[in-house]
C-alpha cells in the first residue's frame, strides 16, 4: 500500500480560482520572455502579425496551464486519498478541437483574460483562432469521446482517456477545382502547450515473436510466448478541465517510439541510414490516424495501432492500481473490478480484452477463471454503428503473426463460450455455434477472420447503443442471438453534446442572453432552459432571439467570403449540412433537391420562394470514390447556381473547406436549419443534430438515430420530418425496391438526374457527374435517397414557407433550444454511471 503524505491544500482545490488579472499578465508576460524567448524585434512588437499573435496565443496558454496542472495535481490526489472507483475511457479517436477558450470557460478566467490581453494591445476570440485544432478523430465517435471527458470532468468523476498521439492528426481538406485535395495535419508542428510528457509512466510492449508449449512439474503445459519485437510507449497527457468543478482529469495519449533508438553497431560500420531502422519503423504506428469514418481499415499497421493503443493503456491501468492498492493477486480480483471500469469505444481497443486476461495469466499467475471473471467485470462496449462495413473483422492469419499469445486466449474463450454458455442454451446446435462463435470460418476460398464485436459481447457486463432506435435494432438486428442469451446486456445509452463547448463557448451572444433569463448555472443544469418555452411566444424576446441569430449569420457571412468568396445574405434562410460525407447521410439527396429547385427557378423566375443559402461541411475519407465525387458535384453545382444572375440570389451553395470542429463552432450558432436526412436506421444516434437544435435551428430530417428523440422533446410542430421509417425501409429492401421506378415515375428526379449527365455544370465534360447518377440507378440506390425525394422536397417547402412566417420561426427555433435539454452529456454520463460504471463523485467542496 503506497501512503500519501501530501496534503490537499483546500484552498487551491475547489472550483473557485485564485488567480487574478495582474498575476496572469505577469505569467503571460513570463512565458513570452522566459520561455518562448523573446519575440520583440528592435523595440517594435508588431501586434497584427500572426507570429506575434501565435506568441501571445501560446503564453496564454501556458500561463492557463499553470492553473490547470495545479487543479490536475490536485484532482489526482483527491481521487486517490479517497479511493474511488475510476473509469478508463479507451479510444482510438477524440476529436477535441481548440483548448484555450473552452479551458477559459470552464475555469471562469474567460473574462479576465481577455481584459488582461485587452491591456497589452489583443483581441482574446483573435487570439484563440491561432490555436490549432486537436483532430484526433474522423466525426462523431471521436467528439463523443471529447464530450465525454468534458462531462466526467464537470460532474467530478475519476476518469482517464486513453488513446494514440498521433503526429498527425485527421487530413486538412481544400478543393482544387472543386475537388477534395488532402494535406498532412501538423497539429503539434512546433509543440503543443497542453500536452505534459510522463516518462516515468513509459511502456514496453512486446510482439510478433513464436510461442511454444512448455512443461509444467504437474504435467501440464504452459504457453511462452517469445516477442520478436519491442516498442516503447511514452505517454503525453493533455488535462480535461471541467466546467465549474473542482476537477481536472487527463487524457492520456500514447506515442510509439523503438524500444531503443540507436544501432550503434550498424552505425559504427557505416550503415548510417540501417542504424535509424528500428526508429522510423515504430515511430510510424503512431504516425497518422486512420482517416476512415466507419469503414474498417483492415491493414497490418491499424491492427498494431489498436494493439499498442490498447497494451500501453492496459498496464497504466494495472500500474495505477498497484501503485494505490498493492500487488494484484487473485485475492485481488473482486477489489480489482470495484476500483476499475474500462470502457470500450467502438470495436477498436477490443484487443484490451486479451491484453488484460494475457497480463493476468502470464504475468501475474491467474488462473483461468478469475482472469475471466475480473475481465467480464470491468469491461463494456459502446457499440456506434451498424454499418457492416464498419464491423472490424482481422484474419486470423494476421493475429497469429503479430499476436501469437492473443490468439490462443482467444480461441480458448471462444470455446469456453461455445461449449458451455451456448450449448446450455441451444444444445448440440452447429448454426448457433456458427453463428455466434468469435471466428468467422469464412466458408470456401475465404479466410477465417475474428469477429471482435462478438469478442466485445461476450467479454462484457454491458453493451450499449447510443440512442434508443439504434439500440433496439442492436438487440433486433445485429446480436439477436447474444440478446437472447443475455436479455440484461444489451442497453441504451443516448448520446449527448457538451453545452460548455457547443453554447456556453461557440454562442456568447446567445449565452449573454439566456444568462440573463435563466437564474441558474444552465451550462451545468441544461434541462432548466425549458424556462423558456415560456417565452416562445413573447415579442420582445423573439426579437432579441431572432438578433442574435442574425448577428451570428452577419458573422459567418463574412467568414464563407474570407473561404470561399462567395456573398450571401445574412438574411436568407441558412440551411445547414455538416457531418462526414457518406453515402447514407445523404448529402445527394440534398444536392438532388437543390438542383431540383434550381430548375424550378429557372422554368419560372418568378417563383414564390424565400432566399435559401445551403452550406455544406465535410470531409471525405481519401480512398472513397464515390464520397469524393458527390463533393465535386456540390461543388460544381454551386459554381454554376451561385454564377446564374437569372435565379436572382434566391439560391445560393456554399461548400465551406476544410470542416473541423473550430469550424463547426462558427456554422452551428448560425443556422437556421440543420439537416439530418440519413437514410433510417443508418445513423446510429448523430450528435450534430443536438448542437444545431441546442442553438436554434430547427431540424428537417428523417425518422433516425436520436432525431426520434429530438423530436419527441420539441414535439412534432417544431422539426420537419420527412422520409421512410425503419420498419418501411426494411419493407422497400424485403419486396425489392427498385430506384428506376421512381426515376421513371418523377419528372423532376428524372430531369435532375440527366443533367447531372450532361455538361451543364462540367462544360466540355460530361459524364463527369456520372457517377452519382450511376449509383443511384444502376448501383440500386443503397441508400434510398430516390425513395425519399419527393418526401423530403415537400418538407422543404413546408420549412420554406414557415420561415416567412417570423413569428412563427422564431416560436420554432426559441423552442428548439429550450429543449435540448436531455442532450446534455452530462446527462449521457450519468446514465452511463447508473447503468454501466457505478462511479461516485469526488469533489473538494
Ligand atoms: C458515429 C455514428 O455514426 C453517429 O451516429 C453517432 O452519433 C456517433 O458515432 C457517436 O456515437 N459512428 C462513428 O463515428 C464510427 O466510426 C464506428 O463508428
Amino acid at each position: 500500500m503506497v501512503t500519501i503524505t501530501k496534503n490537499i491544500n483546500s484552498n487551491t482545490s475547489s472550483n473557485k480560482n485564485t488567480l487574478d488579472s495582474a498575476m496572469l499578465k505577469v505569467r503571460i508576460e513570463h512565458h513570452l520572455s522566459h520561455t518562448l524567448g523573446d519575440i520583440i524585434i528592435n523595440n517594435v512588437i508588431d501586434k497584427q502579425c500572426t507570429e506575434t499573435k501565435k506568441a501571445y496565443w501560446h503564453a496564454t496558454s501556458l500561463a492557463l496551464n499553470e492553473v490547470i496542472t495545479e487543479k490536475l495535481n490536485q484532482s489526482q490526489l483527491r481521487q486517490s486519498q479517497s479511493a474511488c472507483k475510476s473509469v478508463n475511457y479507451l479510444s482510438l479517436e477524440y476529436l477535441m478541437g481548440r483548448l484555450l477558450s473552452n479551458n477559459l470557460h470552464n475555469l471562469d478566467l474567460y473574462t479576465i483574460t481577455e481584459k488582461v490581453l485587452k491591456s497589452l494591445g489583443f483581441e482574446l476570440a483573435d487570439l484563440c483562432e491561432q490555436g490549432a485544432d486537436l483532430a484526433l478523430g474522423n466525426g462523431g465517435l471521436g467528439r463523443l469521446a471529447a464530450c465525454f471527458l468534458d462531462s466526467l470532468a464537470t460532474l467530478d468523476y475519476n476518469a482517464m482517456g486513453y488513446g494514440i498521439h498521433y503526429q498527425h492528426g485527421l487530413f486538412k481538406q481544400h478543393f482544387a477545382d472543386g475537388h477534395q485535395v488532402e494535406t498532412p495535419d501538423m497539429w503539434r508542428e512546433f509543440g503543443s502547450p497542453w500536452e505534459i510528457c510522463r516518462p516515468e509512466s513509459t511502456q514496453l510492449i512486446p510482439l510478433y515473436g513464436h510461442i511454444e508449449e512448455v512443461p509444467q512439474a504437474d504435467g501440464s503445459t504452459e504457453t511462452k510466448w517469445t516477442a520478436g519485437k519491442t516498442l516503447k510507449g511514452v505517454p503525453y497527457d493533455i488535462p480535461i478541465v471541467g466546467y465549474n468543478s473542482s476537477t481536472v482529469n487527463a487524457l492520456r495519449l500514447w506515442q510509439c517510439r523503438a524500444d531503443s533508438a540507436f544501432d550503434w553497431d550498424k552505425f559504427n560500420n557505416g550503415d548510417y541510414l540501417m542504424a535509424l531502422e528500428q526508429q522510423v519503423h515504430a515511430e510510424i504506428v503512431s504516425k497518422v490516424l486512420y482517416p476512415n469514418d466507419e469503414h474498417a481499415a483492415g491493414q497490418e499497421l491499424r491492427f498494431i495501432q489498436q494493439y499498442f493503443f490498447c497494451a500501453c493503456s492496459v498496464r497504466d491501468i494495472i500500474k495505477r492500481y498497484q501503485a494505490q492498492y498493492g500487488a494484484l493477486t487473485p485475492a485481488q480480483s473482486e477489489h480489482f473490478s470495484s476500483k476499475v471500469a474500462i470502457q470500450l469505444n467502438d470495436t477498436h481497443p477490443t484487443i484490451a480484452i486479451l491484453e488484460l486476461m494475457r497480463l493476468l495469466l502470464d504475468e501475474f499467475q491467474f488462473q483461468w477463471q478469475d482472469a475471466w471473471q475480473l475481465a467480464r467485470k470491468v469491461f463494456a462496449y459502446t457499440n456506434h454503428t451498424l454499418l457492416p462495413e464498419a464491423l472490424e473483422k482481422w484474419p486470423v492469419k494476421l493475429f497469429e503473426r503479430v499476436l501469437p499469445r492473443h490468439l490462443t486466449i482467444l480461441y480458448r474463450i471462444n470455446e469456453a463460450f461455445l461449449n458451455e454458455e451456448v450449448n446450455a442454451m441451444w444444445p448440440n446446435n452447429d448454426n448457433m455455434r456458427r453463428a455466434l462463435s468469435i471466428i468467422d470460418e469464412g466458408g470456401e476460398g475465404n479466410e477465417r477472420k475474428v469477429r471482435m464485436a462478438h469478442l466485445c459481447v461476450i467479454a462484457s457486463h454491458k453493451v450499449n447503443g447510443v440512442a434508443q432506435v439504434h439500440s433496439d435494432l442492436v438487440k433486433s438486428d445485429l446480436f439477436p442471438e447474444f440478446n437472447q442469451l443475455w436479455p440484461k446486456k444489451l442497453t441504451n445509452v443516448t448520446n449527448g453534446i457538451t453545452p460548455r463547448r457547443w453554447l456556453k463557448a461557440c454562442n456568447p451572444l446567445l449565452s449573454a442572453l439566456l444568462d440573463s433569463e435563466i437564474n441558474a448555472d444552465w451550462a451545468k443544469e441544461l434541462t432548466q432552459l425549458s424556462l423558456l418555452s415560456n417565452k416562445a411566444d413573447n415579442a420582445d424576446f423573439q426579437q432579441q432571439f431572432m438578433q442574435i441569430k442574425h448577428q451570428n449569420k452577419v458573422a459567418l457571412t463574412k467568414e464563407i467570403k474570407a473561404l470561399t468568396g462567395i456573398t450571401v445574405s445574412p438574411d436568407a434562410i441558412f440551411d445547414v449540412q455538416i457531418k462526414r460525407l457518406h453515402e447514407y447521410k445523404r448529402q445527394h439527396l440534398n444536392l438532388l433537391h437543390i438542383i431540383a429547385l434550381y430548375r424550378r427557378l429557372l422554368a419560372d423566375p418568378a417563383m414564390e420562394m424565400y432566399p435559401q443559402v445551403f452550406i455544406f461541411g465535410a470531409k471525405a475519407a481519401p480512398g472513397y470514390k464515390l464520397a469524393k465525387d458527390i463533393i465535386f458535384a456540390i461543388n460544381k453545382v454551386a459554381d454554376k447556381i451561385n454564377n446564374d444572375t437569372r435565379i436572382h440570389d434566391k439560391l445560393k451553395v456554399v461548400f465551406l473547406p476544410n470542416y473541423r470542429v473550430s469550424l463547426a463552432e462558427k456554422i452551428i450558432p448560425a443556422a437556421d436549419v440543420s439537416e439530418q436526412i440519413s437514410t433510417a436506421g443508418k445513423e446510429a444516434s448523430g450528435t450534430g443534430n443536438m448542437k444545431l437544435a441546442l442553438n436554434g435551428a430547427v431540424t428537417i430530417g428523417t425518422l433516425d438515430g436520436a432525431n426520434i428523440e429530438i423530436a419527441e422533446e420539441v414535439g412534432n410542430d417544431n422539426i420537419f420530418i420527412c422520409g421512410l421509417t425503419v420498419d418501411e425501409v426494411k419493407a422497400l429492401d424485403q419486396n425489392g425496391y427498385n430506384p428506376t421506378d421512381y426515376y421513371h415515375n418523377n419528372e423532376e428526379i428524372k430531369a435532375c438526374l440527366d443533367w447531372l449527365d450532361s455538361d451543364y455544370f462540367t462544360p466540355g465534360h460530361a459524364g463527369a457527374l456520372s457517377p452519382i447518377k450511376e449509383s443511384l440507378l444502376a448501383g440500386g440506390d443503397p441508400y434510398k435517397v430516390l425513395a425519399d425525394f419527393q418526401s423530403y422536397s415537400d418538407a422543404q417547402n413546408k420549412l420554406n414557407v414557415a420561415y416567412q412566417d417570423k413569428k412563427r420561426w422564431a416560436r420554432m427555433a426559441i423552442l428548439n433550444t429550450a429543449l435540448m435539454g436531455k442532450f446534455n452529456s452530462d446527462r449521457s454520463i450519468e446514465d452511463y454511471i447508473a447503468n454501466i460504471w457505478q462511479l461516485t463523485p469526488v469533489s473538494a467542496n
